[in-house]
């Protein structure tokens, strides 16, 4: 039995991966969050502490008394409100992850995931198809916490040889919980807002292109990647995942044609700086060739099975 730890429970990805980590493993999991973790009806498996991974005696408190064998460390300060609280992000970020790598040695954790970003990239990386090793430097705090972390996740690896294993996120669209504070946000806030009958006003340009994928296939590809055989995860920075790659105005296009109706206007704000700093797409052939990546959902699904769920929802 594996009885697993996962930081910042709340956010976007935390209360999804909740659900994919019960019914793949056996053992129990401990949420955690800076806020107090709602767990509706959830499983009797799971329970719950409050955690600000800045604090590392009591992170190392809960590792013993949960008897923790893996962490899924989520916990951190997205782009945009790196941005507008740069400190934060770096004190979050850096020393949160920091100290999930110390503790995971020193409690001897079997494995850690750690959540690198599309934000590691710089604005003179290749802007398409970008590959795993780049010599560009990021130019946002966000990005430069994770590229760190990624350095960082490396380093534990090679002188502690502590098993973390690390997917960079692009864009995720997902429809349980809304996500705040990031550059891509965007997208799931113009599908909400079609569902919901209402007009959108964007953030970024029309033309801004960034990859994306749906969080079904995000889950998928933490999990595979996280139980793939040691000697398969040759990468130990970050690997590289997406589905598709659109701009602002593609996504609305495929939105109205389910809502012909539907307004978007663009008006850029200083996102829109954050996100001309990334790549269009990046390339993922490390992960499909060292554990299977292989993500199913492409944007006109991603449309479709969001608006079917949003539906459900929200009205
Ligand atoms: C953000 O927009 O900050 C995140 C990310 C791409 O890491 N969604």
């Amino acid at each position: 039995m594996t009885n697993i730890l996962i930081t910042g429970s709340m956010g976007q990805v935390g209360s999804e991966l909740i659900d994919y980590l019960l019914a793949s493993y056996q053992g129990e999991i401990l949420a955690t969050d800076v806020r107090k973790v709602e767990l509706g009806d959830k499983n009797e498996r799971i329970q719950s502490e409050i955690l600000d991974v800045r604090d590392a005696s009591k992170l190392n408190e809960l590792i013993d008394q949960y008897h923790i064998d893996e962490i899924y460390h989520l916990a951190s300060i997205l782009s945009a409100k790196g941005e507008s609280d740069p400190f934060l992000a770096y004190n979050v970020n850096l020393s949160g992850t920091v100290n999930v790598l110390n503790s995971s040695v020193a409690k001897k954790v079997k494995k850690v995931f750690f959540p690198s970003s599309i934000a590691v990239y710089g604005p003179e990386a290749k802007r398409d198809d970008a590959g795993t090793r780049h010599d560009s430097i990021p130019t946002t705090m966000y990005g430069i916490t994770k590229m760190s972390s990624e350095m960082l996740t490396q380093y534990y690896h090679r002188k502690y040889n502590l098993d973390v294993r690390s997917i960079r996120y692009p864009g995720i669209i997902s429809y349980k919980v809304e996500p705040t504070a990031g550059t891509t946000d965007y997208s799931v806030e113009m599908i909400r807002s079609a569902v919901k009958g209402l007009p959108y006003t964007c953030y970024l340009r029309e033309d801004t292109k960034l990859p994306m994928i749906y969080m079904g296939d995000a889950m998928k590809a933490t999990l595979r990647l996280m139980n793939a055989p040691q000697e398969n995860v040759k990468v130990r920075t970050s690997y590289n995942i997406m589905a598709y790659s659109m701009t602002c105005k593609e996504l609305e296009n495929e939105i109205k044609t389910i809502y012909p109706e539907f307004n978007v206007s663009y008006v850029p704000d200083s996102r829109q700086e954050i996100a001309d700093s990334w790549p269009r797409s990046i390339n993922t052939e490390d992960a499909r060739r060292d554990w299977g990546f292989d993500p199913s959902f492409d944007l006109h699904n991603t449309v479709l099975d969001m608006v079917k769920n949003l539906k459900v929802l929200i009205h």
